[in-house]
């Protein structure tokens, strides 16, 4: 494609050109480039990023295809308060989201997005969520005043005119408008229409906001569209675990934000694990849907990792290291004048003259990188990722694990007693907040399977449409807790984590296939400390007895503190979950 045909309209799709119309109508800009997905069209807007200052090359040497990006300092992290689900009853959205009328939030967008676009372009981006040909996968469109948001929403999905091939004739698509104003967090909206399979955000552009696939397709809309087509969308990573015989066992692990999805699902596992393998689905989305032989199937609608970059290193994640690696975009980290890059707790010393996350030459006690830099990378990067990932029916799911950071209460593993119960261990899930929201770090939250700010309505119904899917399983999934960040009272970690986590996983996997026994306690099914692997391990074995010990007199505190959701929800919650709170009791 020739300079000149870059970014004409390339399709007749009657409600696309409408919409698109509509839309330009109203943010008046002096253009409208429609994206067809090509290297040509993407070296073009790379060239024009850099041109802009929006995008700055590294150090090509060392770091190919990857470039610089810094947002501004009031915009760096999903903003849940701004978060609005827009259904026309309040009791759609539930008392866990934010809600306005549509109509109402509607009037407030479109008087914010008038002419917003004057002096810009509007670019068209069709996209796939999820690989071509799957029941599984949606169409969306999103129109965009971000170069940086076209360029980020190629890695992460799959861009270009392949969407309109998926959507055929269909106007079932998502509707996704992008519009960055001044970036003033007075007048940021991350405002969502179940309803209408629209979303329109306004006055960020920070990634989980404004790549519209991710987070606001995904999972919020993906979610009220699961309820009502009988699927799953979660906020989970797929991995693969091949045993030494080459058998392959697929798990989900809903984890919430920065609490090591990634690193789950690019374990590379311990020397004693060599003849293992954990082959890599998708580090934060699966969508799940019954397929044969009464299993549940996931796919992973996106394309590549939006990771938290702090910590990252060869030592705790070395997959994630390989794919940011080529082709990445890194936001907010450390730079050099050379085009180098750093940040907290990579496995080398700064380099001299580092500049920091906020353009200030670094000072030694200041972040360098903002704790929630992000890289954007290609997940075809990843040396670990499983060939199935393209597979139109998706894999099929054994396990499901819930998890969080708690310091106390939470032993290392529990299976839970069956899918019920499971889905109560899921919805009581609690964690200490991280740096991926706006909040108080560390304090504990509920986060009912890690979609606290992404169920996209009722957490009830939300609840009851889990507790309907197992309707359609004859084989469900079997669901465990898992705890990598218990502490010592003296607050160091009972379990080392990252690539040893593998010996909890062999035994999950190992229950999975009936190859294990275990104990039956208050909680669920728990290992004998002995049934875990701790061979070629520098770890006393009292602090795994620790790390699994189930403290009652903590769990009673546990126990009642779930009040405080259980009020909340107390209209919508399934009567099942009261039931098993009881029986907690009971058993306690
Ligand atoms: C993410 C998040 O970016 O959960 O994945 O915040
Ligand atoms: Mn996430």
């Amino acid at each position: 494609m020739s300079e000149a045909t870059l970014g004409t309209k390339n399709t007749a799709h009657p409600a696309i050109s409408a919409w698109v119309e509509k839309m330009a109508k109203l943010c008046k800009p002096d253009r409208v480039f429609w994206c067809a997905g090509s290297e040509a069209e993407k070296q073009f807007l790379t060239d024009l990023a850099v041109h802009q200052g929006t995008l700055r090359p590294l150090d090509q040497k060392k770091w190919p295809g990857c470039y610089y990006h810094r947002s501004s300092p009031n915009d760096v992290a999903r903003v849940e308060q701004f978060t609005f689900i827009c259904t026309p009853l309040k009791e759609e959205a539930g008392p866990t989201n934010n809600w306005a009328p549509p109509a109402q939030m509607y009037d407030r967008l479109y008087c914010l997005a008038d002419s917003a676009m004057r002096g810009r372009t509007m670019y068209v981006v069709p996209y796939l969520m999820g690989p071509p040909g799957s029941e599984l996968s949606k169409v969306g469109v999103e129109l965009t005043d971000s170069v940086y948001v076209v360029l980020s929403m190629g890695v992460m999905a799959r861009t270009g005119v392949l969407a309109y091939e998926q959507l055929g004739e269909s106007d079932d698509f998502n509707r996704g408008l992008h519009c960055m104003l001044d970036v003033n967090p007075e007048r940021r909206f991350i405002a969502h229409f179940p309803q209408d399979n629209t979303i329109i955000s306004v006055g960020s552009n920070y990634g989980g906001n404004v790549l519209l696939g991710k987070k606001c397709l995904a999972l919020r809309i993906g979610s009220y569209l699961g309820h009502r087509e009988a699927w799953m969308a979660e906020h989970m990573l797929i991995l693969g675990v091949e045993d030494p015989k080459g058998e392959k066992t697929y798990v989900a692990a809903a984890f919430p934000s920065a609490c090591g999805k990634t690193n789950f699902a690019m374990m590379i596992p311990p020397e004693r694990f060599r003849d293992w393998k954990v082959w890599t689905v998708g580090d934060d989305i699966a969508w799940m849907k019954p397929g044969p032989n009464g299993r549940l199937y996931a796919i992973n609608p996106e394309t590549g990792y939006f990771g938290v970059v702090p910590g990252t290193n060869f030592k705790s994640n070395p997959n994630a290291m390989r794919s940011m690696q080529r082709n990445t975009f890194f936001t907010n980290v450390a730079i050099t004048a050379e085009g180098d890059i750093w940040w907290e707790g990579k496995d080398e010393e700064p380099p001299p003259g580092l500049i920091d996350w906020q353009g200030r030459p670094w000072v030694k006690g200041e972040k360098a990188a903002h704790p929630n830099s992000r890289f954007c990378a290609p997940m075809i990067n990843n040396p670990a990722l499983d060939p199935a990932v393209d597979e139109p029916l998706g894999v099929p799911i054994s396990a499901i694990i819930f998890g969080g950071r708690r310091a106390t209460t939470m032993p290392l593993v529990f299976q839970a007693f069956n899918w019920i119960h499971g889905v109560y261990v899921g919805a009581m899930m609690g964690s200490e907040m991280t740096a991926a929201a706006f909040g108080t770090v560390g304090q504990v939250r509920r986060d009912p399977m890690a979609m606290l700010p992404f169920c996209g309505y009722n957490m009830g119904s939300y609840f009851s449409h889990w507790l309907k899917m197992r309707k359609n399983l004859q084989r469900p999934p079997k669901i465990f807790h898992v705890n990598w960040f218990r502490k010592t009272a003296e607050g160091e970690y009972l379990w080392p984590g990252f690539g040893e986590n593998m010996r909890v996983l062999k035994w999950m996997v190992d229950r999975c296939r009936g190859r294990v026994g275990a104990d039956e306690t208050p909680l669920g099914w728990m290992p004998d400390p002995s049934d875990i692997d701790l061979e070629g391990m520098n770890y006393d074995r009292s602090k795994l007895e620790e790390a699994l010990r189930i403290d009652i007199e903590d769990w009673k505190k546990e126990v009642m503190s779930q009040d405080e959701l259980f009020i909340k929800l107390h209209n919508d919650l399934p009567v099942e979950l009261h039931f098993q709170r009881e029986l907690l009791i009971s058993r306690l």
